[in-house]
């Protein structure tokens, strides 16, 4: 009998045949496309991966890939994709979120997704906006801008997704861009070999309601010296001659041209994304123009228990060391009543 040899997939076979129904020029076609291309490369089957979303633009994103996918509630998907990976810990499971999604209506469940270290993959657009609702500001839009829900521009300070997400003690943070593919698949697939929540916080362009608002990092002329792309392992250097690195003064960082002032590139910080102190990973999360570049790439990744492996390792315990070997035993045990 002849043998069927199973093909590699490639990145059509995780392309719906459903219409993609986001604004012409929207981030989020990157972010699809890149995600498409980092699945086949994580090597496991279709019917192996989950993607859950909550509500908005980003949400739409389960019905686009050819996997199992579940389009929950506003701001809900962490408790759903805790249930779908403890259900069957062999899935690859990927929360699709916006920074309204995750952080306004869905704070909590974000902040608690993270400090239980579910094994799952975050993907955070951040556009700064509510998109699906027509361009009310977000907890990520920045002080005082002008939006239909702000027309005299917002009083409220913002949050930063990363400072938060290391506060409840998230063990894999890492920034991307949606206009950078190669990057972006690089880092789906070091978040799909960590084991633990990985969050990834993209920033996405809404060309409706937020055109441009990265543009002081992502533009073509600004952006050698904006973006600090960071690697374990590697000094922290960037700029258009690649001579700017960070070094520690005192308590902060500080932006130093090597071959200035006697500044070597022995003087440069060495990026260690697994030190488990997250002191200096918050500190180049919280790095902002025009002072300092944006820090991208995996900023933090450290291992520790995760939450799916801690109730696994009690299932585990309670069935060797239980007397009952069934919930028929349990149920039938001690004292039993019938009602007529
Ligand atoms: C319980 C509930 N409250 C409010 C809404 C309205 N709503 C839908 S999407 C959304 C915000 C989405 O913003 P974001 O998560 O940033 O996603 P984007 O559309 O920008 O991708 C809101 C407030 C809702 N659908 N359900
Ligand atoms: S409103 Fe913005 S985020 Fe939503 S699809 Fe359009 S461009 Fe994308």
């Amino acid at each position: 009998m002849e043998h069927l040899v199973e093909e590699p997939l490639v990145a059509k076979d995780f392309v719906t045949n459903q219409d993609v129904r986001w604004c012409p020029g929207c981030g989020d076609y990157a972010i699809l496309s890149a995600v498409q291309k980092a699945l086949p490369q994580i090597g496991k089957k279709k019917e192996d991966i989950a993607f859950i979303s909550g509500i908005g633009c980003s949400s739409r994103f389960p019905y686009y890939i050819e996997s199992y996918g579940f389009h929950t509630i506003h701001g809900r998907a962490p408790a759903i994709a805790t249930g779908v990976k403890l259900s069957n810990p062999n899935l690859s499971v990927w929360q699709i979120t916006g920074d309204g999604d995750a952080l306004a209506i869905g704070g909590n469940h974000y902040i608690h997704a993270l400090r239980r270290n579910i094994d799952m993959n975050i993907l955070l657009f951040n556009n700064e906006i509510y998109g699906l609702t027509k361009g009310q500001f977000s907890p990520t839009s920045q002080t005082g801008i002008v939006t239909k829900s702000s027309p005299q521009g917002t009083t409220d300070r913002s949050f930063n997704p990363g400072k938060l997400a290391l506060g409840a003690g998230a063990n894999f943070f890492a920034r991307v861009i949606d206009i950078d593919p190669k990057r972006m698949i690089d880092v789906f697939i070091e978040a799909e070999k960590h084991r633990g929540t990985s969050l990834i916080e993209i920033l996405q362009n809404c060309v409706i309601f937020n055109d441009k608002v990265f543009d002081n990092v992502t533009n073509k002329a600004v952006k050698l010296d904006t973006q600090l792309w960071l690697k374990h392992g590697e000094p922290m250097i960037w700029g258009a001659e690649n001579n700017k690195g960070l070094r520690l003064n005192g308590l902060q960082l500080e932006v130093v041209t090597i071959g200035e002032n006697g500044i070597t590139e022995a003087d440069i910080l060495v990026h260690d994304a697994h030190c488990e102190d997250d002191t200096l990973h918050n500190m180049l999360i919280n790095m902002a123009t025009p002072n300092y570049p944006v820090a991208f790439g995996v900023i933090r990744s450290v291992t520790s228990l995760t939450f799916d492996q801690g109730v696994y390792n009690q299932l585990e315990n309670e069935k060797a060391n239980s007397r009952f070997k069934s919930v028929n035993e349990l149920l039938n045990s001690g004292v039993t009543w019938e009602i007529n």
